[in-house]
């Protein structure tokens, strides 16, 4: 096989985000685009020589061909092995289980997640190390800097493998084994939870909605849900996964996932409703009636995770990400168990997971996982939430609202500003900064400020320091106001402002979730002169 050694120039702008590089499809498609930034990995982790790797993606247009180019380059970089999900798909959560279970150097993860995709939409590409998570910030620094120095990278030049038949093949030197990507992680989730208990569920009349959104998780959600556990004909829909989510937004929030919420917000609806993303790694929770923010479901899952086998001896900690509403706060308290706030973004779980500091991590932006694996993951989410069904035999709304009764009530919404020009979204964040000194003390829409800080984590494993990892308002009240920018998009700016108004008072429970917390949305806009910088005040996305 020959190798050829391509000359090559730096490309600007291959910083990798909160979860990889995310850029249009078509700016992938260059020429050395990716082969840039595959080599740069490459090299950031001192070469791929007798390495194995994992290698996938959620199936979005350009999947097939990316994943071609990946594997002549592993091959003349000297990798061993790489391992391929047939058809190249893998959903995020699964590969990170490959990754650890057959003991691989990392893995390459094709995604923009929740981004659209298709030729006109979004490309990714992240890098996921040994233990199965996202890298940590000194690697992907380390692959920017390789991006803006890289004068060559290497490929084979041979015939594509053909990736749609399991077995294993040789490509050069290296060895490809194309796999399954449901088995192993089907074995995983059996191993978790009580099958059995969820089973008699379903056969007792249990009904249930799942929208894979056209993604990555119908192939998962068909084998394990329907065909596993006996879930009514009907219970997955959207769950052929498309090269462009049939022009869909692949979020699972209610204003992209709106098909379900509709089916859902009615009396008649199924019994519990899910939805995944893009890539598999999130989950939306919803009961006939009632929408579960992201934030109470983790607090929920870490209420009741010791009813399912795998957390039955109890949590050692749980973490959540800065944004994340502090409901999972209170039932750590409760529990007596640590717990952890972290910057946005899953590779911040990693160290605390592989030390065995907390079992359950969560996001306000429906990431929910544990030490199963080193990735969030929607599928589990779903499954522990029926386990707990089948164990408790109550109803969403029970659950829920014993759960505020417990612990109170943490009101919580995120609102997302999209397509800001970046320079009018930078200017807003550092007029909130200089700010910040002189907030303690005023009252904005009748609250007042209690503390106000620009939020910095110290990673407890390695010491490591993340800076700039979002703005914190606190009001005495028992709310709070966060303001970020987001790093998964690829176009201008999104600016996303996280509402949040604790109410312990069983009696002010019912209250709608907006109107809960218009007196922090007002202090929020009033703080951030949000309507002068932006020139509207009501946000593209509310979840
Ligand atoms: C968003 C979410 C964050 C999540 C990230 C990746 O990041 O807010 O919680 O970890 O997406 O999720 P940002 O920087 O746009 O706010 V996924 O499922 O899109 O890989
Ligand atoms: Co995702």
């Amino acid at each position: 096989m020959n190798s050829k050694v391509v000359s090559t120039q730096p490309i600007e702008g291959q910083m990798p985000g909160t979860s990889g590089l995310r850029k249009k499809t078509r700016v992938f498609m260059q020429p050395g685009y990716l082969e840039n930034f595959v080599q740069a990995t490459f090299n950031a982790i001192g070469g791929a020589s007798g390495k194995t790797f994992v290698v996938g993606g959620d199936g979005r247009y350009f999947n097939a061909t990316a994943i071609q180019t990946i594997l002549k380059m592993a091959t003349a970089n000297g990798a061993e092995k790489v391992i391929v999900g047939q058809d190249g798909l893998l959903s995020t959560p699964a590969a990170s289980h490959l990754i650890r279970m057959n003991k691989t150097d990392g893995g390459l993860i094709l995604s923009a997640s929740h981004n659209p995709g298709g030729i006109e939409n979004d490309f990714g590409v992240k890098f996921n190390t040994a233990n199965g998570g996202p890298a940590p910030e000194s690697i992907t620094n380390a692959i920017f800097a390789e991006t803006r120095s890289i004068l060559e990278y290497s490929i084979a030049a041979t015939d594509d493998v053909d990736i749609h038949t399991i077995g294993s093949f040789s490509i050069g030197e290296m060895t490809v084994e194309v796999v399954d990507p449901v088995a192993d992680y089907q074995a995983l989730m059996a191993s978790l939870f009580d099958f059995d208990k969820i089973r008699e569920l379903f056969a007792n009349g249990f009904t249930m909605r799942f929208d894979a959104m056209h993604a990555i998780t119908g192939p998962y959600a068909n084998a394990i849900l329907a065909n596993s556990l006996g879930a009514p004909k009907g219970t997955v829909t959207n769950g052929v996964p498309k090269e462009d989510f049939a022009n869909g937004h692949p979020d699972p929030n209610p204003v992209w996932a709106k098909e379900l919420m509709d089916l859902m917000m009615n009396d008649n609806g199924p019994d519990f409703g899910a939805a995944s993303d893009g890539d598999g790694d999130r989950n939306m929770i919803v009961g006939r009636n009632i929408y579960v923010t992201p934030s109470d479901s983790l607090a929920v899952l870490v209420a009741n995770a010791h009813l399912a086998p795998a957390y039955a001896d109890g949590l050692s900690g749980v973490a959540r990400s800065m944004p994340t509403s502090g409901a999972s706060d209170r039932v750590a308290d409760k529990l007596g168990i640590a717990s952890f706030e972290t910057p946005t973004g899953w590779k911040f779980f990693g160290n605390l997971l592989d030390a065995g500091k907390v079992t359950i991590c969560g996001e306000e932006s429906a990431g929910t996982g544990s030490d199963h694996v080193r990735e969030k993951d929607g599928l589990w989410a779903v499954l522990l939430w029926l386990n707990i069904l089948a164990e408790r035999k109550q109803s969403m709304t029970e659950i829920l609202t014993d759960h505020w009764k417990t612990y109170g009530r943490n009101y919580y919404s995120r609102h997302d500003y999209e397509a800001i020009p970046t320079d009018i979204a930078d200017t807003l964040m550092s007029g909130l900064i200089e700010k910040l000194p002189d907030l303690v003390g005023q009252e904005f829409s009748g609250l007042k400020v209690s503390a106000a800080d620009e939020f910095s984590y110290i990673d407890p494993v390695d010491g490591s320091v993340s800076h700039n990892q979002g703005i914190r308002i606190f009001f005495e009240s028992g709310g709070r106001a966060v303001f970020r920018l987001s790093g998964t998009g690829t176009e201008g700016a999104t600016l996303r402002v996280y509402l949040e108004q604790y109410v312990p008072t069983e009696a002010d429970h019912s209250q709608e979730t907006q109107q809960a917390l218009t007196q922090v949305k007002q202090a929020a806009q009033q703080i951030s002169e949000l309507a002068s910088h932006l020139g509207r005040t009501e946000p593209d996305v509310m979840t």
